[in-house]
């Protein structure tokens, strides 16, 4: 009965209702989805395939406890407390955090994790045999949950380079972008949308509520070669390298009065997916204050570059292409100007 109703309450993604509506398609979940790109691979061994369900399974949870953000105070608590009950009172990206460990370290395929909310990487002892080592900013853009702005999960996953069998290392977690196995983020916002690439191309699943799965929605995603959108905090320019403020200029255009749109969230997955679906360029250039930037080559950057190069875009810290940087510390930041690549190219070639 619940079957039918979920059923007839999606008739439009079922060819055998076309008769009802036109544009009729049938629905494909992330599972099968990722089962179907296994099958096309027989060398596959199914354990990336599996690391990525689990991701999939995190983010479900973790936008169900988004989603209560307002109304359990236990969420929006500070850290180091305890509510009347007892119990631990937590940030949301430390659920988020606890969330990503607990699904990854069950799975079976991730030998360890490195996140931006962690001092260090964690090895998972009861998981050596894994092949693969997961890093993650759990809940970027968390400062703007408070008003309901979209928030956003990254991952990036390597093969580790440690014998299988033995606790994951760190050499395992410095690897250059270029190296990356899967890369992807989760948006929560008007709805929640799961974006990944395994390197054949960008897809991405909208969380249908009404039956708890990740459905196809975007498939190979493809980014505008240029657009006319920029986002940066501009507020800083002042303090950006005399190339970059040129750039600003340029988008100004006080010349032809034409303008570029400046549109920034504050919130990188949000400013980055509407930049990858409309076209533009994302910027967080250094300032004399900080040098290298904010942003995390391995936790935000590396995965940002891959499913940009993979979606036609490009990314750079204005003298290297970002995959190609070879990390030497795990939360070490890089400048990144990251989209459609012609802007891209005009960021970096602007004197
Ligand atoms: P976080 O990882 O602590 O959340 O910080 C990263 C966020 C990005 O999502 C966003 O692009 C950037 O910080 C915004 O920084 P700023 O407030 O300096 O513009
Ligand atoms: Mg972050």
């Amino acid at each position: 009965m619940l079957f039918l109703q979920i059923f007839a309450s999606h008739s439009w993604y079922f060819p055998i209702f076309t008769h009802v509506k036109k544009k009729s398609m049938r629905l494909v979940t992330l599972d099968e989805f990722i089962a179907e790109n296994q099958y096309r691979h027989p060398e596959a061994t199914g354990e990336l395939s599996g690391l990525l369900r689990d991701i999939g399974l995190a983010a479900k949870i973790v936008n169900r406890d988004l989603s209560k953000a307002g109304l359990v105070d236990a969420i929006l608590g500070d850290a180091e407390k305890t509510n009347v009950q007892g119990e631990e009172v937590k940030k949301l990206d430390e659920f988020a955090n606890e969330i990503l460990i607990k699904c990854l370290q069950n799975s079976g395929e991730c030998c360890g994790i490195a996140s931006e909310e962690e001092d260090t990487f964690v090895a998972f002892e009861n998981r050596k045999n894994a092949k693969y080592v997961v890093l993650f900013d759990p809940l970027d853009g968390s400062s703007n949950i408070d008003v309901i702005a979209p928030v956003g999960t990254i991952f990036s996953v390597f093969r580790r380079k440690s014998p299988v069998g033995t606790l994951c290392t760190l050499e395992d977690f410095l690897q250059a972008g270029d190296q990356q196995a899967a890369a992807g983020y989760v948006i929560y916002g008007s709805s929640t949308m799961l974006v990944y690439s395994t390197g054949e191309g960008v897809n991405g699943f909208t969380l249908d509520p009404t039956i708890g799965e990740f459905c196809l929605s975007h498939a190979d995603i493809q980014t505008p070669k240029n657009a006319k959108t920029y986002s940066m905090n501009q507020g800083n320019c002042r303090d950006f390298p005399e190339n970059i403020q040129q750039f600003v200029d340029f988008c100004q255009d006080n010349v032809t009065k034409k303008p570029y749109s400046l549109r920034y969230i504050g919130s990188m997955v949000a400013d980055f997916h509407r930049n990858l679906l409309k076209g533009g360029v994302f910027l967080y250039p250094p300032t004399k204050s900080a040098p290298n930037g904010k942003l995390r080559l391995m936790y935000e950057c590396n995965p940002m570059a891959y499913l940009q190069e993979q979606a036609g875009g490009s990314a750079s810290n204005g003298g290297q292409r970002i995959l190609s940087i070879q990390p030497t510390e795990l939360h070490q930041r890089t400048p990144v100007y990251i989209g459609s690549e012609e802007l891209v190219n005009k960021v970096i070639h602007t004197k």
